[in-house]
């Protein structure tokens, strides 16, 4: 095959000779050859697609050393490691929308005006804790209340990481002021890893206990979220479910990677290794977030019991058909018995409407 010169190579691949010998200069794409007299580049026309799949990359906006990771991985990788750089792009776009809303909402003053409008806001709520058809003992705790929901799924200690973790989280019962949400939040995380960290100082068998932990907090309109572990929330809005937490699992980050698929994810020998949780010593670095509530949302909080067992879309209709929180819970955890029940199993479900809405008939 006969290489083509810079000027040509260009021509072709619609880019200018600037931006091949930048891409050169990044490793991006090398010449075939450069010759050692003139310094002239000079490139092969095979070379073309990998020309156009950098220019489509940098259009995504994907970072250089990305791009150029993805240049070097076959079809099919390429293809899932661009869907999973969408899919953070959109994460942290919805994060980001969400804090410029309450921004502005805070900015022009309305913050207050806000949550008066919504202070009939409140939560019908039911939680349900199972140990499941396999496990001995139940490892998870689970917590609803009028402000707080939780699940803690502990480790190596019985219950008394879960435990410890939602007590230290009750304080929060009491009034949050607006605006005071995320950061009273991450004081009751930060009591939280205090006390696992005392309970695995208090005997040497509990040195390696701890446990996940994803808790919301409402106060008016909005809630707060904090999230740790592979336990996960759900919001149910107009019909469609979303998990609003992120796995904090090897697993999930070689999906994020495009090395797994979910499919592969779902039997892959260490799929309940934690990245994250609250842990003895550990760094403790919890995902904190703000988010808006809505008249009609539904939201589920759960253990890997559940999640691990049963598809997104059975626990969707679930979600939809039962108007009773209390049903809702007792369906999911039939719906984990029935797929074996292999761990301990715990969901918390909250329906938000009117308080009007609310008051017994
Ligand atoms: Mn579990």
């Amino acid at each position: 095959m006969e290489l083509l010169t810079i000027g040509s190579f260009a021509r072709a691949a619609r880019l200018s000779a600037k931006a091949l010998r930048r891409y050169d200069e990044l490793g991006l794409l090398t010449p075939a050859r450069v010759d050692p007299y003139s310094g002239y580049r000079f490139y092969d026309p095979a070379q073309l697609e990998r020309a156009r799949l950098v220019v489509w990359l940098r259009r995504l906006g994907m970072p250089l050393a990305r791009i150029r990771a993805v240049c070097e991985l076959e079809p099919r990788a390429a293809a899932r490691e661009v869907r999973a750089y969408w899919s953070q792009v959109e994460a942290d776009t919805a994060a980001r929308r969400e804090l410029a809303a309450f921004l502005e909402d805070h900015l022009s003053g309305k913050d207050t005006a806000m949550s008066s409008v919504h202070s009939t806001l409140g939560i019908r709520y039911a939680v349900l804790s199972d140990t499941g058809a396999v496990r001995e003992s139940n490892e998870d705790v689970g917590y609803a209340g009028p402000r707080l929901l939780a699940v803690a799924d502990g480790f190596g200690g019985g219950r008394h990481a879960g435990e410890a973790a939602i007590e230290a989280l009750k304080p929060l019962e009491a009034e949050v002021p607006g605006g005071q949400l995320l950061s009273a939040l991450e004081d009751a995380a930060r009591r939280v890893h205090e006390s696992v960290n005392e309970l695995a100082a208090s005997d040497p068998a509990l040195a390696g206990v701890g446990t996940t932990l994803t808790a919301l907090l409402w106060s008016g309109s909005e809630l707060g979220l904090v999230h740790i572990g592979d336990s996960r929330a759900y919001l149910l809005r107009e019909g469609a479910l979303f998990q609003i937490t992120h796995d904090h699992t090897l697993v999930q980050s070689m999906i994020d990677d495009g090395r797994l698929t979910e499919e592969e994810a779902a039997s892959h020998p260490q799929r309940a290794l934690l990245l994250r949780a609250v842990r003895c010593g550990s760094d403790f670095e919890p995902d904190l977030a703000l988010r808006d509530a809505r008249d009609g949302d539904r939201y589920l909080l759960c253990s890997d019991g559940l999640s691990g067992v049963v598809p997104h879309e059975e626990i969707r209709h679930v979600l939809v058909a039962q108007s009773d929180p209390g049903r809702a819970v007792r369906e999911l955890v039939a719906l984990a018995q029935r797929a074996g029940g292999p761990d301990n199993v715990t969901c918390v479900v909250a329906h938000v409407a009117e308080q009007r809405a609310l008051a017994p008939a």
